[in-house]
This record gives structure tokens, C-alpha cells and sequence, in this order.
């Protein structure tokens, strides 16, 4: 039976994750950096080397194939990929898996010259993490982006998404050219490591994940008064980071009661201004996230979230804004795709079993275009977005296996 070559694929993991690489371990490796750029360099040389053509599009996604230069409407084809990019501190196998299985698998099709009826393209993403806004790429590819935003687009510290790809030589206002034309995707499947514990504890080698959560991004700022740390008696003081801590806090208990089990929320960013020990916090500013594979369990949870934020600011007599920064739906899952990945998995004998995915991905914008699906390894510990994130060699095999027979599959 015809299988990737896991040495191959094992050496192109560990060289991808020298782009970015920290001295403990793990990669910083955030899109349109330099170590992004050089990463997106040697991406596209080890496509060309593998015998393929390869792209770059104006919202700076890449690609690969096998005897196709671009997509087109009339010629629609079978896409698997991930993303290059990473968070800060991050593991080396988020998005770097999919993107080097599917090199991979491309490459072991075109070798052992397996016919299939469908153009077998790879893909890798744009911006998956959302440093200037979440699954850029993606979006910009299903015709998602918000074009008036662009300008507006910006990290948490501030630098401009026009700014970044202006000095990675990209001219971000293009980046809507890179929708795809209508029909050019028959499916799409991307490889990524599932990030938590349910498959490891289950001791199932393969997940076929059949929803994706919706995540909805969102600044809460509470605005009290600066006063003086010493000379402030303690109940004159309206103190915007303690408001902040406060809701956060109950924020997080009223999404575990009432969030059903498979919402999550979580405060990544907290900042306080003017941010010295000596003055009472004036501002308290929260970046909260809400997760969910249920579209009205987030909704609600989101509003409930507002109205708590407002009365946690009128008992601590400040102020309190909430501005929305990103909203993905969650997607679910093509059961053609689903289907395909499970035939795939008896075709190699390894169990698998479907699942939600608790995190975002790229293939929650390609449902939108097309039928789209995700296949999951395990991660050790259930460890991601940090430095010492892993899966087995083992399982990485398994996994860019089942992927290979899926891409078959689907472009028979
Ligand atoms: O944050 C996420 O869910 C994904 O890893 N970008
Ligand atoms: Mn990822
Ligand atoms: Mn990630």
C-alpha cells in the first residue's frame, strides 16, 4: 500500500521549526515577520524542489501543486493545507503539520504516480493565529474579509496589519484579489494536531472532527479615576483594573454554568493604565474571548457577558465599554469529507472517532466555500500554544497516512 515517507516528512517539521526558533525550545514565528518571511521563502523552494508549481496571492496565502499554476472556476480541485504562522512562545507543529503532510502527501502522489481525477493543491494560510485579525488568510480567500476594515487592522500592541505586510512586501489593501473563484474547490482537508486531551485520554489514534467552534474576540475596558496609590482612602477609590478583575472572574463562572459544557471563555491580554505602582489604575482592559461550537449558546453567552460587565461597572461606580474585535461562526464539518476520513482510517486499520474542534482554524472559512474537513492527531498532554507542544512521531505518520488516502479519495 502506498504511504508518505515519514523521514522526509519528519526532516522538513524540524527545519520549518528553525525559522523562529527560541532557545528553550518552541517557535515565535508571527506572519509577515522576518522569520515568517524566510519560513514562506523555504516553503516555496521545497515546493519547487518536490517538482510542483508554486503561488503566492495578494493576501500573501501559498500555495503548491502538481501541473496547476493557479485556481480556476472550470477546473476545480482538491485543497489541503494549514499555516506557517505560529503564537508567540508556540509549538512546531500548529499549522506546520498540515502545510508539511499535505507537501507531503502532494509530493508521494506525484511519485508514485497514483492517478486521480481532481488537481491536488496545498495550501498555507495567512495569519491563522489573528495577530492583525483572526484566519486573515482564509478569509481572504473565501471572500470573508471586511475590505473597509484593512486600515483599521492592528495587533493588541498596535502595530498596523498595512504596515507589517508592507515590509514583508505585500500591499495589504490587495488582499481581497485573493478571493478564489466561485467553484474552484471541490473539498478541502487539513491535518492539525487536536491541542487537547480528549484524544490522547481515549487512546483513539485518529479524530474526524465534525464542527468547529465560533470564536468572538472583544475589548472590555473599565474606566475609573487615577488617584494617588497612597493618599486615596480605600473607599474613595474607583479603580478601573480591580472593576476588570472582578468581572473577569465572574465572567469565567457564568460561562462554566451556563455555557453548556463545550464554551469556553478565556482573558489573554490584560492592560492597566497609566500602569505604575503609585497611581490607582484609571483603565482596566480586558481582551476576552468567548468559544463555542453552538451559535446561539455564544451569542447569549456574549450578551449575558455585556450586561455583567455593566453591573459589575455600576457597583464599582465606573465606567465600562465592550467593542467587538473579531467573530468567526462555528463551521460544521462536510459529512462527504467526514465520511472520506474514516475510509481512510479503515484503509490503514487505526481507529478514529469525530469530534468538535475547541479551537479556530482555517477550514471553518473553507466550509463556507466548500466541503471542508479536519482530520486530528493526538498532542501530548494536550499541550499547544506553548513551547513544549509535541505529538508522537508515530502519530504524525499516522496522521500524513490518513490524510494521503483522504485526498485520494476525494479527488477520485
Ligand atoms: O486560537 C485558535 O483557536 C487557533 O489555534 N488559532
Ligand atoms: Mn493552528
Ligand atoms: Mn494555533
Amino acid at each position: 500500500m502506498p504511504a508518505i515517507s515519514p523521514r522526509r516528512l519528519r526532516a522538513r517539521i524540524e527545519t520549518l521549526a528553525r525559522f523562529g526558533a527560541l532557545p528553550g525550545g518552541g517557535v515565535t514565528r508571527p506572519c509577515w515577520s522576518p522569520p515568517h518571511e524566510e519560513a514562506r521563502a523555504w516553503l516555496l523552494g521545497e515546493i519547487r524542489a518536490a517538482g510542483l508549481e508554486a503561488w503566492v496571492d495578494a493576501a500573501g496565502n501559498v500555495f503548491g501543486a502538481g501541473g496547476v499554476r493557479a485556481l480556476a472556476a472550470d477546473r476545480p480541485v482538491v485543497l489541503t493545507g494549514s499555516h506557517i504562522d505560529s503564537v508567540p512562545e508556540g509549538g512546531i507543529l500548529d499549522g506546520a503539520l498540515g502545510v508539511l503532510a499535505g507537501l507531503e502527501c502532494l509530493e508521494r502522489v506525484s511519485e508514485t504516480g497514483l492517478t486521480h481525477r481532481l488537481p491536488l493543491v496545498l495550501g498555507a494560510w495567512s495569519d491563522e493565529e489573528g495577530r492583525y485579525g483572526s484566519l486573515f488568510g482564509s478569509r481572504a480567500f473565501t471572500g470573508r474579509l471586511e475590505i473597509e476594515r484593512i486600515p483599521d487592522m492592528a495587533a493588541v500592541d498596535g502595530e498596523r496589519l498595512v504596515d507589517a505586510m508592507a515590509r514583508a512586501g505585500f500591499d495589504a489593501r490587495r488582499a481581497p484579489e485573493a478571493r478564489a473563484p466561485e467553484g474552484a474547490v471541490a473539498a478541502y482537508v487539513e491535518l492539525h494536531i487536536e491541542q487537547g486531551p480528549r484524544l490522547e485520554e481515549a487512546g483513539i489514534p485518529i479524530g474526524v472532527v465534525d464542527s468547529i467552534v465560533g470564536v468572538r474576540r472583544a475589548r472590555v475596558v473599565f474606566t475609573g479615576q487615577a488617584d494617588h496609590a497612597g493618599t486615596t482612602p480605600m473607599d474613595r477609590r474607583r479603580d478601573g483594573f480591580l472593576a476588570a478583575a472582578d468581572y473577569a472572574l465572574r465572567a469565567r463562572d457564568l460561562v462554566v454554568r451556563r455555557g453548556g459544557g463545550r464554551t469556553v471563555t478565556n482573558f489573554g491580554v490584560v492592560t492597566v493604565h497609566p500602569g505604575v505602582s503609585n497611581i490607582v489604575p484609571a483603565r482596566g482592559e480586558l481582551v476576552q474571548e468567548l468559544r463555542s461550537p453552538d451559535a446561539d449558546v455564544l451569542a447569549g453567552l456574549a450578551m449575558q457577558c455585556e450586561s455583567l460587565a455593566r453591573r459589575v461597572a455600576s457597583r464599582r461606580r465606573v465606567g465600562v465599554e465592550v467593542r467587538p474585535m473579531s467573530a468567526t461562526a462555528p463551521a460544521p464539518c462536510a459529512e462527504r469529507v467526514q465520511a472520506a476520513i474514516e475510509a481512510a482510517c479503515v484503509t490503514v486499520g487505526l481507529a478514529s472517532t469525530r469530534l468538535h474542534s475547541a479551537a479556530g482554524h482555517d477550514a471553518q472559512n473553507l466550509a463556507a466555500l466548500t466541503d471542508a474537513g479536519m482530520i486530528f492527531i493526538p498532542s501530548r498532554g494536550g499541550r499547544s500554544h506553548r513551547v513544549d507542544e509535541t505529538s508522537d512521531w508515530e502519530a504524525i505518520e499516522r496522521g500524513a497516512n490518513v490524510l494521503f488516502h483522504t485526498l485520494l479519495a476525494l479527488a477520485a
